[in-house]
């Protein structure tokens, strides 16, 4: 019938890599919206999952849906989470190696839900005795309390990540979920005493003052409205339409009880929670003489004393002055009133920072496997998505930098090591241009002149650098930059957009304008040694473990934050380079979290930087799957008389001997040095479906055999 609608015209295609014209973004991106209107929000290009955020619960996670995927393959059912999930898991099993998933994105794509989604599903599908269950339970319940202490509402999600997260789930076997472990990155710590406006602090402080029950308000001496704690109210948005805290706050106490968190515990973990907000509260003035700091009363200090079990006149004492040490004796120098106010939130970052590292250390006790038996691992990476928000410091700077690690490890396992390989292999190959990001993660970590080495240099310069020579000394090192500028550097055009205090480097998601103000402090991250002396002094057993008399004695200069982030992005590279990829690339279909509505400018931005169009490029030219001759021979040799029980020849050969047998088109396979490449998915599995086949044959000819013996 003329003008009606193929379900292809309505609901595009599941795999680019079928479309006609697949060099087209257009095409690309018509075919994407085509889907996301009938909430098809997944679809493939090969084996890499695109997933558009519908921002509205679809019935696409339940029970049903999950025993749908489980064990089948990938291609035989649409596109979805769980085929990824499924597909991950079952090789895991049969080539007994590790895994990880990589869901990217920009901030507020879905890749904290994605990676929620695939926890779920192997905390349902897979096989699980009893005795595992607390395993999976506790597994499933870490995520509700990592949320509270490490998400919070930005302008651009309502659940922002403001930590990254690595989870490695493990698996014996038999395939059974049998532990856990947990690696966190750099918590956005500032948070805890300022947030911009539209924004809020951790969930937690809401979850606690809107859910906790009045008599534990009481004990920590709260008040239930948000609105009189400075730490809460910057934002001016407390409550959040999207948000239920008082339902979460009892997710959350329920969650720390599964995880086997001790009634002692939770206590002085909700004492902590309350002593930041009390620390905020804390005013100084100024002594009209001297200028130095007082405590304009001590109702707060009071508490804080209480709640942390630590000496009240040593608390106070360090809130106003600052301990110098000289070589021979130890003097207090009286803080001024900007002074004690950095002071003070200095110590509630710290505080806060130290307990939620306590809390991922301890979840992790929780989930871990004593059995010495060998495991894999299927490892979650999970971490805040690239940002820009009006004014940029030093928090987008780090989070940043980490999405254009993560985009250079997706290109060189996809895209550069993809052609490698082919080159290496001798197999013919038209090369894709693609746009590679090194040149900026260079300029962002390269020693001695990437942006991290001359901020690094400035904080040893105490007392003579600011941030504005951080700016200087950029600009003389590093100012020919081709993905750098500043406001002085910068032609007429961009200066109308800069300010002095501005850089700016051009990411490959886009450009980004930071402002330098407060980059040397937050890189130091400094706490004067009279605060942790008193912290030391603690009863209260979280803040026993976080503030040793330890580091006390260490002298050293500790490392600054950008290069112990640095240090932990290379070592989270290497966990990933040493297991077998999946990939999950989120994209978010407006910026105003708005479901239906399809931007397309915003989403033909996000297609363009991830270098979707190279990967499907890579992908439609190339070939879905290689093993090499020795494991695709050992696997499928009984499909082919020639090559069984055993082939005395070259492996090569075998397998070529092997893929004629059973029928391979030419067009379908080439044979490289080491490995045979297979173009489509389809021809592996109706392979490894016919080599089940003859595997039950096999065995059933065996049993008769071996019958009356
Ligand atoms: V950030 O980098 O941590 O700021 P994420 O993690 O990429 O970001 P998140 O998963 O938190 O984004 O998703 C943002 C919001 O989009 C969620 O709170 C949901 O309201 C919404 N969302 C995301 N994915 C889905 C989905 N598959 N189904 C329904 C979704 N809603
Ligand atoms: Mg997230």
């Amino acid at each position: 019938m003329e003008g009606a609608l193929t379900a292809r015209d309505r609901v595009g295609i599941q795999d680019f890599v079928l479309l006609d014209s697949f060099t087209s973004e257009t095409a690309f991106l018509d075919n994407l919206r085509k889907r996301f209107r009938e909430n098809l929000i997944y679809t493939y290009i090969g084996t890499l999952l695109v997933s558009m955020n519908p921002y509205k619960d679809l019935e696409i996670y339940n029970l049903k849906q999950m025993e749908l995927y489980m064990g089948v393959n990938f291609f035989e059912l649409p596109p979805h989470l769980y085929a990824l999930a499924d597909n991950a898991y079952r090789t895991m099993l049969t080539e007994y190696n590790n895994h990880f998933i990589l869901i990217s994105g920009e901030s507020g794509a879905g890749k904290t839900v994605a990676s929620k989604k695939i926890l779920q599903y192997y905390a349902v599908t897979c096989p699980s005795s009893d005795q595992l269950q607390s395993v999976r339970d506790r597994l499933l319940h870490s995520n509700p309390v990592l949320e509270a202490f490490g998400n919070a509402k930005t302008l651009r999600n309502d659940n922002s990540s403001r930590f990254g997260k690595y989870m490695d789930i493990q698996f014996d076997f038999k395939g059974e979920a049998v532990g856990g472990h947990i690696l966190s990155y750099l918590l956005e710590k500032s948070r805890v005493v300022h947030q911009n406006h539209g924004e809020r602090n951790f969930h937690i402080f809401y979850q606690l003052l809107s859910g906790g029950d009045d008599e534990l308000l009481r004990w920590l001496g709260l008040e239930r409205n948000a609105q009189k704690y400075c730490y809460l109210v910057q934002g001016e948005c407390a409550k959040v339409s999207s948000i239920n805290d008082k339902l979460d706050w009892r997710t959350v106490r329920k969650a720390l009880s599964i995880i086997s968190f001790g009634e002692n515990d939770i206590e002085h973990l909700f004492g902590i929670i309350a002593s930041v907000l009390h620390l905020g509260n804390i005013q100084y003035e100024g002594d009209g003489k001297s200028g130095n700091a007082m405590l304009s009363g001590n109702a707060e200090l009071r508490w804080i004393s209480k709640l942390l079990g630590v000496p009240l006149v040593a608390l106070q004492e360090a809130l106003t002055h600052r301990k110098i040490e000289t070589s021979t004796e130890e003097v207090l120098s009286p803080l001024d009133v900007d002074q004690a106010y950095y002071a003070r939130d200095a110590l509630a970052k710290a505080i806060y920072g130290r307990t939620f590292t306590w809390l991922v250390k301890k979840i992790n006790e929780s989930l871990e496997n004593q059995d010495a038996t060998r495991k894999t691992v299927i490892g979650l990476l999970d971490i805040y998505g690239f940002e820009v928000f009006s004014i940029n410091s030093f928090e987008q700077f780090c989070i940043n930098y980490c999405n254009e690690k993560l985009q250079q490890l997706f290109i060189q396992l996809t895209l550069k090591s993809e052609q490698e390989e082919y080159d290496l292999e001798g197999i013919e190959w038209e090369p894709v241009q693609f746009f590679n990001n090194r040149i900026i993660c260079d300029l962002v970590e390269q020693k001695h002149k990437g942006v991290i080495s001359i901020l690094d240099e400035e904080c040893m310069r105490p007392g003579e650098a600011t941030d504005l020579t951080f700016l200087d000394k950029m600009e003389e090192k590093i100012g020919n930059h081709p993905h750098f500028v500043t406001h002085r550097l910068g032609d007429q055009k961009t200066r109308k957009t800069m300010e002095r205090m501005d850089f700016r480097l051009l990411h490959y998601a886009g450009e980004v304008t930071y402002c330098v103000i407060g980059f040397l402090d937050k890189n130091n991250d400094l706490l004067y040694r009279n605060l942790k002396e008193v912290m030391c002094q603690t009863r209260n057993s979280i803040i026993k473990v976080c503030f040793e008399f330890l580091e006390l004695d260490n002298r050293k200069r500790p490392e600054t934050v950008a290069t112990q982030f640095k240090n932990s992005l290379m070592e989270l590279i290497e966990i990933l380079t040493s297991k077998e990829p999946s990939y999950v690339r989120c994209l978010k279909p407006n910026d105003a979290k708005q479901a239906g509505h399809f931007d397309d400018v915003l989403v033909r931005h996000q297609v363009k930087y991830l270098g979707l169009m190279e990967h499907l490029r890579v992908r439609r030219a190339g070939f879905a799957y290689r093993r090499r001759y020795e494991i695709f021979l050992q696997r499928y040799k009984p499909l082919c008389p020639a090559t069984w029980p055993h082939w005395h020849g070259p492996p090569a050969q075998g397998v070529e001997t092997l893929v004629k047998y059973i029928g391979y088109k030419p067009e379908e396979y080439k044979l490289g040095r080491t490995k045979i490449f297979i173009r489509h998915p389809k021809t592996l599995f109706a392979t490894e479906d016919a080599f089940q086949i003859c595997k039950n044959e096999l065995a059933t000819k065996v049993q008769a055999k071996y019958k009356g013996y």
